[in-house]
């Protein structure tokens, strides 16, 4: 497969590139991210399961996003990628850099990877095949999961514009592939109509460029 060119905004230097799909929600992540930084990315469609996938080349782990440097360097996966980008552009700050703040923020992160991690252990029908009864357990405790991070979310954010402090941050982009993530790929959870107390905020988020031009597509 040749590497297609997605979507460039090419300026004349050789440009960073995040490999991914459109309906990858850590590719979102990490597309979101560059793009609230205004960092200059190419963004290279590459399906890891798609015959000729190059994603095995550049991270062993064979998943995507992966950050591919102008030096060929390659940086994976999209909590480290999203550390290198704010490492390379400070401005404008998505991460803080005070000790308990990063750590808040980040916790966040990592509440919105776990809520799409159970997402997908139920649209891609994982867990323990060859045990019934833990296998009737599974899907139960996968929408528990879910349910208990947008809960903690919808708590938070009653009262608040965004999730962490006074501004935008990676806690409210995490907040935004989660959400969008659910609704895209478990539409039966009924995500709106469970977390009314949700609504204001993700539409809020999805009206950001950042988050329009992400919207998860089939191809
Ligand atoms: N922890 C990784 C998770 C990445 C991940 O699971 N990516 C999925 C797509 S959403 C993937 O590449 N799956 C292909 C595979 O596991 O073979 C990250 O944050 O980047």
């Amino acid at each position: 497969m040749g590497y297609h060119r997605a979507e460039s905004q090419t300026n004349g230097n050789k440009l960073m590139k995040i490999v991914g799909t459109q309906t990858s929600p850590f590719v979102r992540k990490v597309r979101v991210f560059a793009i609230e930084k205004n960092i200059n990315v190419d963004y290279v469609v590459d399906r890891p399961s798609s015959p000729g996938s190059r994603v095995a080349e550049f991270n062993p782990l064979g998943k995507i996003p992966v950050l591919v440097l102008d030096d060929g360097e390659v940086v994976f996966d999209s909590v480290v990628i999203v550390d290198y980008l704010e490492g390379v552009k400070p401005e404008p700050q998505l991460i803080p850099t005070e000790f308990r703040g990063r750590i808040a923020v980040r916790r966040w992160e990592a509440l919105a990877d776990g809520i799409v991690d159970a997402v997908v252990n139920i649209s891609h029908q994982y867990g323990p095949m060859n045990d019934a009864e833990k296998h009737a357990a599974w899907i139960p405790n996968q929408e528990a999961k879910i349910e208990r991070g947008l809960s903690l979310i919808e708590r938070t954010i009653a009262g608040r514009e965004w999730l962490h402090g006074a501004g935008f941050t990676l806690a409210d982009i995490a907040a935004g592939y989660a959400l969008a993530y659910v609704d895209y790929a478990l539409p039966r959870f009924e995500r709106r109509r469970r977390f009314p107390g949700l609504s204001a905020y993700s539409e809020r988020l999805m009206t950001r460029p950042s988050f329009r031009t992400t919207v998860p597509s089939a191809s």
